[in-house]
């Protein structure tokens, strides 16, 4: 088995979660590089993009968050070996990126912009994009998102409903997904209970 070493920053969420938790689910040791934003400075010049997270094989550097969730998923059977749901995988995980997107360009406005950006994106873009996800999730059988069964596009929406739901963006209200995606609610749910993601939250002593 070669020798892997995920890089992220050291909080339970973002774009290196669902890695954490395929590696785990999978039962693969890994190096589990937990970075505080000190730490980042000084190695992001390194970095093939200037950004996180990273997966190291055997020495060589993996990087874009959706290439190594394909990657992981491949070695822990959480991405779909059929081409097409492969491809409803990824098409997943690419809106998931494109709502990160829209979130992350609001951290670091100064407060009063911040608070009027969030609420269009409420009001707008986030809105749309979860309603659209939980049609796509309807459309697949309400369960999953690909294959009728757990993978990567699962763990990597699961992620993000949780980070909207929790409360830490302000201006982006805690009921949103409950009252506009009930389904996909249900999804977070559903996944937060599967077995191997309890497990990992448990480990960690973390409420998952
Ligand atoms: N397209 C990239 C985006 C990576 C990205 O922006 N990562 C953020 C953390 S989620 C980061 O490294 N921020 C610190 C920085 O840009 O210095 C991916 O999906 O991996």
């Amino acid at each position: 088995m070669a020798d892997l070493k995920l890089t992220y920053f050291d909080f339970h969420g973002g774009r290196g979660e669902p890695a954490r938790l395929a590696l785990s689910i999978g039962g693969i040791a890994f190096e589990d590089d937990r970075l505080s934003y000190s730490d980042w400075e000084c190695r992001k010049p390194d970095t093939p993009f200037g950004a996180l997270p990273l997966l190291e094989r055997d020495g060589q550097i993996l990087a874009q968050s959706n290439a190594i969730n394909r990657y992981l998923g491949r070695l822990t059977d959480l991405y779909p070996s059929d081409l097409w749901q492969a491809a409803l995988c990824d098409e997943t995980m690419e809106a998931v990126e494109d709502i990160n997107s829209m979130i992350v360009a609001t951290f670091f406005l100064p407060e009063e912009e911040k608070k009027a950006q969030r609420k269009a994106l409420v009001a707008g873009p986030l809105s749309f994009y979860l309603k659209r996800l939980e049609r796509r999730l309807e459309e697949r059988g309400g369960q999953y998102f690909a294959a009728e069964r757990l993978s990567v596009a699962d763990l990597k929406v699961f992620v993000l409903i949780r980070h909207l739901k929790s409360g830490a963006l302000d201006h982006v209200p805690t009921d949103l997904v409950d009252r506009i995606a009930p389904v996909l609610a249900q999804h977070c749910e559903r996944i937060k209970n599967e077995p191997g993601v309890k497990a990992y939250y448990a480990r960690h002593g973390a409420a998952g």
